[in-house]
């Protein structure tokens, strides 16, 4: 009885005295799957301040007496009549945070002070009942901070007023008077800027009233030759050193899409032993994006499976989901204009394999070395070194080089250096595994703008992401030599060992005052982490399975060009059944059925 009191009192004790508080209550029921944490929310008049900041930025950059014209993005035709998602011109956003299109922003600057004004579409009953609501110019004062608007309609007539040098007075009574000397415009750099050739096709149409392309043979860079009254200065480099570095408005919504791609990533690792196809855990993933109202992804979706994984732009998604693989994500929601960019590689089983964690803890190593160098002061390509230099030594000790400094015979050559010193380059053989940099600048561009020699300082963001690719037919484009058939056969058992293992760890690095921050840092990339995940995971989402399979589909990839020696491209187009950099051809059945010669076909695998 007296024992009973005392049990009792306890128990009175606990549940009197210790209330569970609400942070316990989610200690009690954390999840492994980090859920997203509330989108950053800011005032109207922080948005102003941060915008007028980005402006004045721009504007000081300006040289005296220039005018700058930035068009909103043209719409991108899907099929006929029906457009791709509207996304805003990066450049325009960046300053106005408009995202309707028709909008165009003019930025002058004489005697040193700095005009601004935004041409918007006028609101219109007819074109809303079908495509929503336009902007009033009340609210696109109260996005943007812009306090000049004029209707989109005038931009042609402006336009000519410009050319001419004399100063526009809009029918609302707005005056614009330009800055006469320097046009600024986003034109394409060079013969090879295809893409700016692409997403500038309006500017750089407009830049030919006022000046003539010419290319300068010694750069191979474009020079706008002036013919008509205005310097042309392409306004890409301008933006280059403006976006470069983030502001701390712009980490927040960096970090709120890093976010869901972490809880996205998550997902997909809790869910890969469910599914069976690439498509469906690509679909879990865009689901949290979706789910977490992000706007789109920032670049297609690759989910790699096995060989796949391989690929290094894989995006067809099509593969078999099989359980003793690895599967590869790199994937990166975009919200409100920024990007992540994030991949983990892992075992379907939950288990890596000897082989498996073989490769993955030399591009572990490497992603670390190179995060050891990041810091201010420091440069990009210094990282890069320091990751090539431990995945060259951890493939010499793996077998699948020769050894340290190896080329792949036939392609070395003896240069003279500008001393007169003798000096043996080539291809790397650690190349063959490893073909590309260790990353790029993150931002609203997935490849973001700036230069890449730039010193490394607070604000900036990077991706920091080394790969081991172990492509089934990376040792079938060599030039037929003895020494490259004794060079195989030196390799090829590790080859064989670690045939169609492809992992690329990419992480999110923000330079602080100090060193650098991992804003992926929730999501888990140590072998024994992600496992340890995964099982507690996988039992926090159940997915259906998906319905059988029987359908066809089939789609030619394009077979040319694989390999890059020393600037040349190995073809792979006499090679049927190979793997290509775009996806897997298999030249089976289906093939002989279509008559085509180059079929992608997962499910018959
Ligand atoms: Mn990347």
């Amino acid at each position: 009885m007296k024992k009973l009191y005392v049990y009792a009192s306890i128990a009175a004790f606990l549940f009197t005295t210790v209330p569970v508080s609400a942070a316990n209550e989610d200690k009690i029921a954390a999840k492994a799957i980090r859920q997203t944490p509330p989108a950053p929310v800011f005032t109207d008049a922080e948005r102003q301040a941060e915008l007028l900041r980005r402006r004045q930025a721009a504007g000081a950059l300006m040289k005296d007496n220039s005018t700058l014209v930035l068009f909103s993005a043209e719409p991108k035709i899907y099929a006929g009549d029906v457009n791709f998602m509207y996304r805003q011109e990066n450049n325009l956003y960046y300053l106005t945070n408009i995202k309707k299109g028709g909008a165009a922003l003019i930025l002058t600057k004489s005697g040193g002070s700095v005009n601004e004004y935004l041409f918007l579409p006028k609101r219109n009953p007819q074109y809303e009942t079908w495509n929503g609501r336009r902007l009033s110019n009340e609210d696109a004062i109260r996005i943007s901070g812009v306090r000049t608007i004029v209707d989109a309609a005038e931009l042609e007539n402006f336009l000519t007023a410009l050319k001419t040098k004399k100063s526009y007075t809009a029918k609302s009574g707005a005056t614009v008077s330009f800055g006469s000397e320097n046009l600024y415009l986003l034109v394409p750099e060079s013969p090879i800027d295809n893409d700016a050739k692409r997403e500038y096709r309006k500017e750089t149409e407009f830049a030919g009233s006022f000046a003539k392309t010419l290319t300068n043979p010694a750069t191979n860079s474009y020079v706008y030759e002036p013919t008509a009254g205005y310097k042309i200065e392409n306004a890409q480099g301008l933006f280059g050193k403006l976006r470069l570095t983030k502001s701390p408005y712009e980490i927040r919504l960096m970090q709120h899409a890093i976010d869901i791609t972490t809880e996205a990533q998550g997902r997909a690792m809790a869910t890969a032993g469910q599914v069976k196809w690439e498509y469906e855990t690509q679909a879990e993933i865009e689901y949290v994006f979706r789910r977490r109202n992000a706007d789109y992804w920032g670049y297609p979706s690759i989910v790699g499976c096995g060989p796949n994984a391989t690929t290094l732009h894989y995006e067809e998604s099509q593969g078999a989901v099989g359980k003793g693989d690895l599967l590869l994500m790199d994937v990166g929601a975009e919200y409100d204009h920024y990007t992540a960019d994030v991949t983990r590689t892992f075992p379907i089983s939950g288990k890596f394999t000897k082989e498996q964690a073989d490769i993955y803890q030399i591009v572990y190593d490497a992603q670390e070395a190179a995060a050891s160098k990041l810091k201010p002061g420091a440069r990009f390509n210094e990282a890069g070194k320091a990751a090539d230099a431990v995945i060259e030594q951890g493939l010499a000790k793996l077998g699948l080089i020769t050894k340290v400094g190896a080329f792949v015979p036939g392609t070395e050559r003896e240069i003279t250096d500008g001393k007169g010193n003798k000096q043996t380059v080539g291809f790397p053989q650690f190349r063959v595994f490893y073909m590309h940099g260790l990353g790029h600048w993150l931002g609203m561009n997935v490849h973001d703008v700036g230069d890449y020699g730039t010193p490394l300082a607070e604000g900036m963001i990077m991706t920091n992401e080394p790969g081991i690719y172990v492509r089934e037919d990376a040792l079938a484009y060599f030039p037929d030599s003895p020494a490259v058939k004794a060079y195989i056969e030196q390799i090829r058992p590790a080859f064989e060992r670690y045939k169609n293992i492809g992992v690329r760890i990419e992480d999110d690095m923000l330079i602080t005052k100090t060193g650098v921050e991992w804003m992926t840092k929730d999501l888990p990339r140590k072998m024994n982490e992600i496992e340890a995940f995964m099982a507690r995971a996988s039992k926090e989402v159940t997915v259906s399975a998906a319905p059988k399979r029987d359908d066809l589909r089939l789609s030619v990839v394009n077979s040319d060009a694989n390999l890059l020696l020393n600037g040349t491209y190995y073809s792979n187009s006499v090679l049927n059944g190979a793997t290509v950099r775009r996806g897997w051809i298999h030249a089976g059945k289906a093939a002989a059925q279509s008559g085509l010669s180059h079929l992608h076909h997962a499910s018959d695998e």
